[in-house]
C-alpha cells in the first residue's frame, strides 16, 4: 500500500446535494420516510409488524431506575432470537435480540438530515429519544435493552448469536452523526462509556471474545477519529485479529467441547483467522461490516497483510458473487454468500443491507487505494439494489431484492417465501429501512474524497462542497443526458480526478487530462468550468457462461441503471419475451426503455416433438430496476432471452 495514495471523504457538513436525480429521495426521507419510521419505532403504523424498540428503552430505563433505587428486578430468559409477545411477558424485552439499532440508525438519519436542515420539531424527537436512550444505560456503561430488563448476569455470555457488540456499533454510529451535526455530546458521551467498558472487558490479555455481528469494529475506529484515543483503534484491530483464530471463542463460550469440524463458523466468518480469509462467505451482511471494518484497520494502521485480505474478499465478490444490480449474498439459508458463480435470479437473497454494507467497504477501500472499480461497484448497488429497496410512497420497502419474481411462485413456493412481490409496510427484523434510510441521507458523504494534492469527484450529484484546496459545484445531468458541469474554484492548485465508469465507453472532457487508474486527472490552478460528458448509450449485459440461471440471457442497462420488464407493461410469462439485441433501444422522456423484440406463443401441452414456434415481433417495456414494484403485484425480470437468429424450431410471424 502506497500511504500518498490515501484519501478522506469530504465530511458531510461540507458538502450540500442538490441533485436533480437525488433531491426526490432526500425530499422524500426528510418529509415521509424519517416521520414514518419514527412511528415504526413506536409500533403506530396500523396493520404493519410490531417493533417494541422504543417501548423496549422505556422498560430499560425503568430497570435503571428500579437498580438505583435498589428496589429488585424480575429476571427473563434470554435465549432467543426472538422475543414474541404471545410466549414472553409482557415485562419482558419484546421482538427480535437486536431491536435496539433501529432507534440508533433512526437517529442516524436524523442526524444527517439536521446537517442541512434547521428542524426545531424534529431535533427535538431526536432530543427526547437520547435522553430516552440515555436513561436505559446501566452505571457501568453497559447498554443493551435485551439484557439489562431481561437478565444483566449473562451479559457477554453470548456473543456469537446475541448482539451486544452490534448494538453498541450502531449507537457509535448514531452518537457520532448526531455529535458532528448538532455539536450535542450526550449521546456521544454515552457511546464512549460503552466503548470504554468493552475496552476493559475485551482489551488484550482479557476475554478473547469478538463480535458475532460485526460492526463494532467501525464503530470503534469512527471514536477512534472522534476522540483520537488509540485505545479504541487498538480494540478494533484486536477484534479483527482474534477471529476466527483457535481455539475458536464461539467453542469457549459455549464450553463446545470440539472433537471435529462439524460447527465451522463460516456464517460469522469466524472459520478461519480474518487475516488469511480470501473468500466472502457466511451471512453476507456480517461479512461486509467486517470487511469495511478491515479495510478502516488497515488504512489507519498501515496494514499491508490486511489489505490484501481485502482485497482478495473484494474481488472474490466483484469477479464471482456479485448480481447485477449490485446485490450480494444470494441464498436465503442463513442470508449468505453462496458458491462462486451461484447467481439464482429468482431465489436471490440480496438483503439491502447487504448492498449499503458493500457500499461501504467499497468506499473505505479506495480511500486506501483509488482506483474506479471500487466507486463503480458503489454506484452499482447505489442506483440498482438500494433504491430499489424503498417504494415511491416512502413507507414501503423491500428487505429481499430479487431479479425475477412470479407472484404465484411467493405464495406457493416456500422455497420463495422471503421473495416479497409487494414493498412491505414493516418488517419484525427491520434492519434494512432505518440502514436505507442513513445510508440515503448522508450520500453526500461518499460524492468526493480528498488528499493534499488531489480531489477525488467518485459519484456524480449535484452537490456543492468545499474542501481543502478550493470549493466545488457540481451541476449534474448524469442519468439523464450524461452531461454534467463542474465549477472549480481552487484556492491553490490542485489535481481534480474525475472517475470514469466502467460502463462508459466515449466521454469527453473539455479540459486536457492524464488518465489514472480510471480517473481522468486534471490539473487545476484557476477558476474552471469542467464539463463531462458521459455516451449514455442503451447496452446489453451478458453474464458469464458458469452462471447457469442466466445462459443465452441478456439484461438492458443504460449508464449505471440496470432495466427490468414488467408484467403490467408487457405480458405474463416474462420468460415468453425476447429481446434482438439488433433492434432499437428508445429511451423514453420518463426514463423507460422501448425494445425490439419477439414474444413466443405459450405452449400449453408439456412435452412434444420438436416443431416451429411461432414468434411474434414486439415492444418490449423496460423500466428502471430501481422503480420496479410499484404499480401493484406483477411478474418482473431483469434478464430477458436474447434473440440471436431464428433456430430450427421456430418461425417468425408479423
Ligand atoms: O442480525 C442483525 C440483522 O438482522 C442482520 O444484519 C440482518 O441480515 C438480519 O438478519
Ligand atoms: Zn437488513
Amino acid at each position: 500500500m502506497n500511504i500518498n495514495n490515501f484519501s478522506n471523504p469530504l465530511h458531510l457538513n461540507n458538502v450540500k446535494v442538490n441533485d436533480n436525480y437525488f433531491n426526490k429521495y432526500l425530499n422524500l426521507i426528510k418529509t415521509v420516510v424519517i416521520p414514518y419510521q419514527y412511528n415504526a419505532l413506536n409500533d403506530l403504523i396500523p396493520g404493519a409488524p410490531k417493533s417494541y424498540c422504543i417501548s423496549n428503552f422505556i422498560k430499560a430505563s425503568s430497570v435503571c431506575s428500579s437498580l438505583k433505587a435498589g428496589i429488585p428486578v424480575p429476571v427473563f430468559p434470554v435465549d432467543k432470537w426472538e422475543y414474541k409477545e404471545t410466549e414472553c411477558s409482557s415485562n419482558s424485552f419484546l421482538g427480535w435480540c437486536f431491536q435496539d439499532t433501529d432507534a440508533y440508525k433512526w437517529i442516524e438519519a436524523a442526524s444527517y438530515v439536521l446537517v442541512n436542515e434547521k428542524n426545531d420539531a424534529l431535533k427535538k424527537q431526536v432530543d427526547d429519544l437520547v435522553d430516552l436512550i440515555c436513561s436505559a444505560q446501566l452505571e457501568n456503561g453497559y447498554l443493551d435493552t435485551l439484557y439489562i430488563i431481561n437478565d444483566r448476569s449473562k451479559i457477554f455470555s453470548n456473543l456469537k448469536d446475541r448482539h451486544e457488540l452490534y448494538c453498541f456499533g450502531h449507537l457509535t454510529e448514531a452518537a457520532v452523526a448526531y455529535y458532528n451535526s448538532t455539536g450535542n455530546n450526550k449521546l456521544l458521551n454515552a457511546a464512549i462509556r460503552f466503548a470504554d467498558l468493552i475496552c476493559d472487558y475485551f482489551g488484550d490479555n482479557k476475554n478473547q471474545g469478538y463480535p458475532g455481528h460485526e460492526i463494532a469494529e467501525s464503530a470503534l475506529v469512527k471514536l477512534y477519529y472522534i476522540t483520537k484515543n488509540e485505545k479504541y483503534i487498538n480494540q478494533a484491530e484486536l477484534f479483527i485479529k482474534r477471529r476466527g483464530t483457535k481455539p475458536y471463542y464461539f467453542d469457549i463460550e459455549r464450553c463446545y467441547n470440539r472433537t471435529d469440524n462439524s460447527i465451522d463458523y463460516e456464517y460469522n466468518q469466524a472459520h478461519m483467522p480474518a487475516v488469511k480469509q480470501n473468500e466472502a462467505v457466511g451471512h453476507a451482511v456480517r461479512g461486509v461490516y467486517l470487511y469495511r471494518g478491515m479495510a478502516e484497520i488497515a488504512k489507519v494502521k498501515k496494514d499491508d497483510c490486511v489489505f490484501n485480505a481485502c482485497k482478495n474478499i473484494w474481488n472474490n465478490i466483484v469477479n464471482k458473487k456479485l448480481y447485477i444490480t449490485g446485490g450480494i449474498g444470494s441464498t436465503a439459508v442463513g442470508e449468505a454468500f453462496s458458491f462462486d458463480y451461484d447467481l439464482p435470479n429468482d431465489l436471490a437473497y440480496c438483503e439491502t443491507c447487504a448492498s449499503i454494507g458493500l457500499a461501504m467497504f467499497s468506499r473505505r477501500m479506495f480511500e486506501i487505494n483509488p482506483i474506479s472499480s471500487y466507486f463503480d461497484v458503489f454506484e452499482q448497488a447505489l442506483y440498482n439494489t438500494v433504491l430499489a429497496s424503498m417504494g415511491s410512497d416512502g413507507k414501503s420497502f423491500f428487505y429481499v431484492n430479487p431479479l425475477e419474481v412470479l407472484p404465484v411462485a411467493s405464495k406457493k413456493d416456500e422455497r420463495k417465501n422471503h421473495v416479497k412481490t409487494r414493498r412491505q409496510k414493516w418488517f419484525g427484523c427491520a434492519c434494512c429501512p432505518p440502514n436505507l434510510a442513513r445510508f440515503l441521507s448522508s450520500i453526500g458523504e461518499y460524492c468526493f474524497s480528498e488528499n493534499s494534492s488531489t480531489l477525488f469527484v467518485n459519484l456524480y450529484i449535484g452537490a456543492n462542497a468545499q474542501f481543502t484546496n478550493g470549493s466545488i459545484d457540481v451541476q449534474s445531468n448524469y442519468l439523464s443526458s450524461g452531461n454534467v458541469i463542474l465549477y472549480v474554484k481552487p484556492n491553490k492548485p490542485f489535481k481534480l480526478a474525475l472517475r470514469i465508469p466502467a460502463w462508459c465507453d466515449n466521454f469527453t472532457i473539455n479540459c486536457n487530462y492524464e488518465m489514472i487508474n480510471g480517473y481522468a486527472v486534471l490539473s487545476i490552478n484557476k477558476n474552471t468550468n469542467v464539463e463531462i460528458s458521459f455516451d449514455l448509450k442503451v447496452k446489453l449485459i451478458r453474464c458469464s457462461n458458469l452462471v447457469r440461471a442466466n445462459i443465452g440471457k441478456v439484461a438492458v442497462a443504460r449508464g449505471p441503471v440496470v432495466y427490468c420488464a414488467e408484467s403490467i407493461d408487457n405480458c405474463e410469462n416474462l420468460q415468453l419475451l425476447k429481446i434482438n439485441p439488433n433492434g432499437d433501444f428508445v429511451v423514453n422522456e420518463n426514463g423507460t426503455i422501448i425494445a425490439d423484440g419477439f414474444v413466443e406463443q405459450p405452449d400449453e401441452s408439456l412435452y412434444d416433438e420438436y416443431k416451429p414456434v411461432p414468434l411474434k415481433k414486439c415492444k418490449i417495456t423496460l423500466i428502471p430496476y430501481n422503480s420496479w414494484g410499484n404499480r401493484g403485484e406483477t411478474e418482473m425480470s431483469v434478464y430477458s432471452v436474447s434473440y440471436t437468429r431464428l433456430r430450427a424450431h421456430e418461425t417468425l410471424s408479423d
